[in-house]
């Protein structure tokens, strides 16, 4: 049993030892999953998009960890893998879902950019840069007008603060006084542009306070614990004043964009190794020698293997969805579509003719 001093520092604990172990593992399953993923692309098991989250970890799972877990609506972007693993879904759920089998958890017809989990309140995985923004607004308009005390939590990218959708959204946010928590994770890229090159005013949290009333707060997104604290603090305005936050999340992916990125034209190896000296697990692991051991990790790296491991395993077996399944989870499915007829129907019309 961890003790409850940090002997090293001599100082009490910022959360029990319990919930920092939990912190650090959590970190780590994304990495090693999102490096197997990496691999598994490169090895051409799978194709299509594919962003990897490597060095953002401790943003998602700061987050996360601040919020009662299931109760609130979450939405994210195409960088989903991890949102994904901590609200719910197994490794199993989503590698299958990443090679397009039937077993993963949008039946393989989802794929890397469109992970969900309706039971966790998890609704995705959303492909369009800003497109989601609006979504958790009507979530978060829903929750508020059903009294049901939970909130929306909507991450995207800096480039994201740039499109339209974005300020149309904060704008209601802030008129009607939605429970939202807006997370900008600032990678400083988008693709390949940086945000030195793209935002007028490149400190994001300053955009929201003046304009739209929502206060902006910048975060050191690869400092764990100070994610967790300011999620705590937005997530209470937000669920009980109704008041929105913006929170900017400062911090770096050391891959590219996706996997088709080498990532090589913008950036130098310098930066990229500047930002790994501040990785999040290296960081939680310096300021708790005395918990956070050396061999609690070798203990958790080999358990984590072999969930990744298995969960490749169980992908690669899996079956590709049946002929028939193309029709089904596209819209709604009601009594009348047509189930396993792929040829041309009512439901599919020439684009040249008005049904
Ligand atoms: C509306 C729209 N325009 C362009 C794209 C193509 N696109 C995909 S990701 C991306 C960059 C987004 O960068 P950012 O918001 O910073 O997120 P990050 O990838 O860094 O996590 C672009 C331009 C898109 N998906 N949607
Ligand atoms: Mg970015």
């Amino acid at each position: 049993m961890a003790s409850a001093k940090n002997a090293a520092a001599g100082t009490a604990l910022p959360l029990p030892a319990e919930k920092l172990l939990k912190l650090f593992e959590q970190m780590l399953l994304l990495r090693r999953f999102e490096e197997k993923t990496g691999q598994q692309y490169q090895m051409k098991k799978f194709s299509g998009f594919c962003h990897l989250y490597i060095g953002q970890e401790a943003v998602a799972v700061g987050t996360l960890a601040a919020l009662e877990y299931a109760k609130d609506y979450i939405f994210t972007t195409y960088r989903d893998h991890a949102h994904a693993l901590l609200l719910g879904l197994s490794c199993r759920d989503v590698m299958a879902e990443l090679f397009m089998k039937e077993t993963g958890c949008s039946k393989g017809k989802g794929g890397s950019m469109h992970m969900f989990n309706g039971k966790t309140r998890f609704l995705g995985g959303n492909g369009i840069v800003g497109g989601h923004t609006p979504l958790a607004i009507g979530a978060a308009f829903a929750s508020k007008y059903r009294k049901e005390g939970a909130i929306a939590v909507v991450y995207m990218g800096d480039a994201a603060v740039n499109q339209g959708t974005f300020h149309e959204s904060l704008n209601m946010a802030g008129l009607w006084k939605l429970p939202i928590v807006f997370i900008a994770e600032n990678n400083i890229y988008g693709m390949g542009t940086s945000t030195a090159r793209s935002c007028a005013q490149p400190d994001l949290y300053k955009r929201t306070a003046d304009a739209y009333k929502i206060p902006g707060i910048q975060v050191n997104g690869q400092d764990v614990l100070e994610v967790y604290e300011a999620m705590k603090e937005a997530a209470d305005q937000a669920r009980n004043k109704f008041q929105p936050v913006f929170l900017e999340m400062l911090t770096y992916r050391y891959r590219g964009h996706s996997m088709s990125d080498p990532a090589t034209t913008y950036r130098n190896k310098n930066e990229v190794s500047e930002y790994q000296r501040k990785d999040p697990m290296d960081r939680l692991r310096q300021q708790f020698p005395d918990i956070i051991t050396d061999a609690f990790v070798a203990e958790l790296e080999a358990r984590i293997k072999i969930e990744v491991d298995d969960s490749v395993k169980f992908a690669e077996e899996s079956n590709f969805p049946e002929q028939s399944e193309l029709y089904t989870h596209v819209y709604v499915d009601c009594e009348g579509y047509p189930k396993g007829d792929v040829s041309p129907n009512k439901f599919a019309f020439p684009y040249n003719e008005v049904p």
